[in-house]
């Protein structure tokens, strides 16, 4: 098996909204590139420290709190610069190839399009703490909120939670809730066409898999 590394590493975050399948599309597109020899770190936000998991129960599970649109911008940011200092950019300077699942355009299209925090501000909070530092690659995985949330619901009661620690402080926010996430991201995307790939996540997981090997092989192969 090759040892393959990329001068400068790789960024890429998944994104979309409830149940879309960005943590099967991550795990897949993980072993794929693994299996080509390329090191691979998954992680996720909330969460991908110690710190930041800690921080995940209280964002987003039932029992973790009432936060107001705010202060959930700033734990949510609180955790990804200590994600980005102490687990993406060392990986990225070793050459690696770094999937997250969610990173700051979810914070924009919760904390701004879902819970209505103005843009600029968040804007300017996300540059102090990030200072430019951004994906070169996002994935934004787009599903209708009704299937994408019968999805993730399944998965929850598959899983038998049905207590203060079910991740699923968000579900539990209303549809309208839910379009205006996925208006946010749809928004985004247009906004960054380099850098973001708009995919329908309704379709049968092999065919999203292998469009995402695609852009990712294409764009490895330019760097
Ligand atoms: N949040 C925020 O507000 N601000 C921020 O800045 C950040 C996050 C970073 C945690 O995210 C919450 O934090 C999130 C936003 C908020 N809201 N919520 N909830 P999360 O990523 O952990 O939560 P999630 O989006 O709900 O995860 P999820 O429901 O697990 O969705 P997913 O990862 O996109 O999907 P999945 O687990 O891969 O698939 C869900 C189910 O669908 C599972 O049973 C699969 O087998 C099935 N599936 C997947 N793909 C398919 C296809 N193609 N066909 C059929 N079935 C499929």
């Amino acid at each position: 098996m090759p040892d393959l590394r990329l001068e400068g590493g790789l960024f890429i975050s998944f994104e979309g909204g409830e149940g879309a399948g960005k943590t099967s599309q991550i795990n897949r597109l993980g072993q794929f590139l693994a299996s080509k020899g390329y090191r691979v770190v998954t992680t996720r936000e909330p969460g991908g420290t110690p710190e930041g998991e800690a921080l995940r129960s209280l964002l987003v599970q039932r029992g973790g709190g009432s936060w107001n649109p705010m202060a959930e911008t700033l734990l949510m940011l609180a955790g990804r610069g200590m994600h980005v200092e102490k687990v993406i950019k060392p990986a990225l300077d070793h050459g690696k190839i770094v999937i997250s699942d969610r990173f700051s355009d979810s914070t924009l299209a919760y904390q701004g399009y879902g819970r209505g925090l103005d843009r600029a501000k968040l804007e300017a909070l996300t540059d102090m703490v990030l200072e430019g530092f951004a994906p070169d690659l996002t994935f934004v995985l787009d599903i209708a909120v009704v299937e994408g949330l019968s999805r993730s619901t399944k998965r929850i009661a598959a899983e038998a939670h049905d207590n203060d620690e079910s991740e699923d402080r968000f579900e539990r926010m209303g549809i309208e809730f839910h379009e205006r996430i996925r208006q946010g991201f749809l928004d985004i995307a247009k906004a960054s066409p380099g850098r973001c790939n708009v995919l329908d996540a309704s379709r049968r997981m092999d065919e999203i898999a292998g469009q995402i090997e695609a852009v990712v092989m294409s764009k490895i192969g330019a760097l």
